[in-house]
């Protein structure tokens, strides 16, 4: 894949009460050195924008949109049967505090917006991450953007090794400390 200037990866939501998760999709991108392009499209308050979004998206030459949302969670499968490019939904459980009000959980808790994602009817496919999974999204991304880059796929492939190392490593910590905070005593019979 050529070095472009403009962005690979498109994210959007559905209201700035979404940012706070897909704030971690950004942050994964940002730490892979990959440009992404980040909107507020609502499915149902601004259905026409959708439709211009996903033309933008087209011409910009995106490669990958993570659409985020909460509820009846319209706007990942709506921007997918508007688009040939694929489609990355996260299901968003909790919007946003406003004005130092305590954040709102969605009423079911984001299993409304997850299976608004994974139940899309067959013909306008949405690859689903977990509620509030907005990283994996990004890893998922990723992953797509590899099959086209030798160089992304090398540095993911560091990042996968450093998750190993990283877990050998607070199990060799567990090891010797042991669950409890310190070594077990064993006990002669
Ligand atoms: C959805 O409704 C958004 O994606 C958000 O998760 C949820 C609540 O939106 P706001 O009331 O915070 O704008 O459309």
């Amino acid at each position: 894949m050529a070095r472009r200037a403009g962005p690979l990866v498109g994210i959007i939501m559905g209201s700035s009460s979404d940012g706070p998760v897909m704030a971690a999709a950004a942050e994964v991108l940002d730490g892979f050195g990959v440009a992404h392009e980040d909107q507020i499209v609502s499915a149902h308050r601004t259905p026409s924008r959708l439709a211009e979004y996903a033309r933008h998206a087209e011409g910009e030459g995106i490669r990958v949109i993570i659409a985020g949302a909460g509820g009846a969670a319209h706007l990942p499968g709506m921007i997918a049967s508007h688009t040939l490019i694929p489609v990355v939904g996260v299901p968003i459980a909790a919007g946003a505090a406003r004005a130092g009000a305590a954040p709102r959980l969605a009423a079911l808790g984001g299993l409304d917006a997850l299976l608004s994602m994974s139940e899309m009817p067959t013909g306008s496919p949405v690859a689903c991450v977990g509620i509030n999974r907005a990283a994996n999204a990004a890893l998922y991304a990723l992953k797509v953007l590899a099959v086209e880059s030798p160089a992304l796929r090398k540095r993911l492939a560091a990042h996968r090794l450093e998750q190993h190392r990283s877990v050998v490593r607070e199990s060799e910590r567990l090891r010797r400390s042991g669950l409890r905070g310190r070594a077990r005593v064993r006990r002669a019979r």
